[in-house]
């Protein structure tokens, strides 16, 4: 199986990450593209073309969290996502993807050049990810699980560590201790280092 990435996508890291926790990483050949490059090669097989792509004989599957279930019930890995009758856990994991998409539209409003921002955009992403935060920190207890590090928790460590590297909320973890340490936990792990996010990193066709 094939998996279209780029280096600094939080999507395509969940992926990556999930695929190392899997052992499936040796199976997986990982294609490294540049976001919204013309000539990416990921247009022969997707017209959305977003990472992360898996793709595998006919099949073209988008969308981090179908290939963390695919991991799941296809390729032998322990299920990623909660039960779909557990509604809480559904809720918990829908505030971490919320919480990353957020940061997502905030990340790529900042990559435009400055005339063209919205301030309104901005302050919204500004103002939803402090309250996520407060709320992560008020439910601290709860991120510990069962289960400890699903496709929810990997997405809420892949937005706090572009949140952080792109600078977005310094001072953060000394507002939100138990948070902070619940990440810094995490951080450790060998599929978290592994994947880290990189400064510099040239993974994105330039915005308008
Ligand atoms: N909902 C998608 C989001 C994926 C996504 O937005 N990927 C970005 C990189 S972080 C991308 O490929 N952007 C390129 C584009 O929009 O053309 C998922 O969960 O996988």
């Amino acid at each position: 199986m094939q998996i279209y990435y780029s280096d600094n996508s939080p999507y395509a890291r969940i992926v990556r990450i999930a695929a190392r926790d899997a052992g499936l990483d040796s199976r997986i050949i990982w294609v490294k593209v540049r976001n919204r490059a013309p000539d990416s090669p990921l247009l022969a097989y997707s017209p959305v073309c977003r990472v992360p792509t898996l793709v595998e004989g006919d099949l073209v599957l988008g969308e981090a969290r179908n290939i963390c279930d695919y991991f799941g019930r296809v390729a032998g890995a322990a299920p990623l996502l909660p039960d779909p009758n557990d509604w809480p856990a559904r809720a918990l994991e829908s505030m971490m993807t919320g919480f990353l998409d957020g940061i997502a539209v905030w990340v790529r409003e900042l990559r435009r050049s400055e005339p063209r921002r919205s301030d309104f955009l901005l302050e919204v992403e500004t103002k939803r990810a402090k309250r996520c935060l407060d709320h992560f920190e008020a439910i601290w207890a709860d991120l510990s699980g069962p289960p400890a590090w699903d496709f929810g928790h990997m997405a809420l460590a892949c937005a706090l560590d572009i949140a952080d590297l792109n600078e977005l909320m310094p001072g953060w973890p000394a507002e939100h201790p138990a948070l902070a340490t619940w990440l810094g936990d995490r951080r450790t792990r060998p599929s978290m280092v592994a994947t880290k996010p990189l400064q510099g990193a040239h993974d994105q066709a330039p915005l308008g």
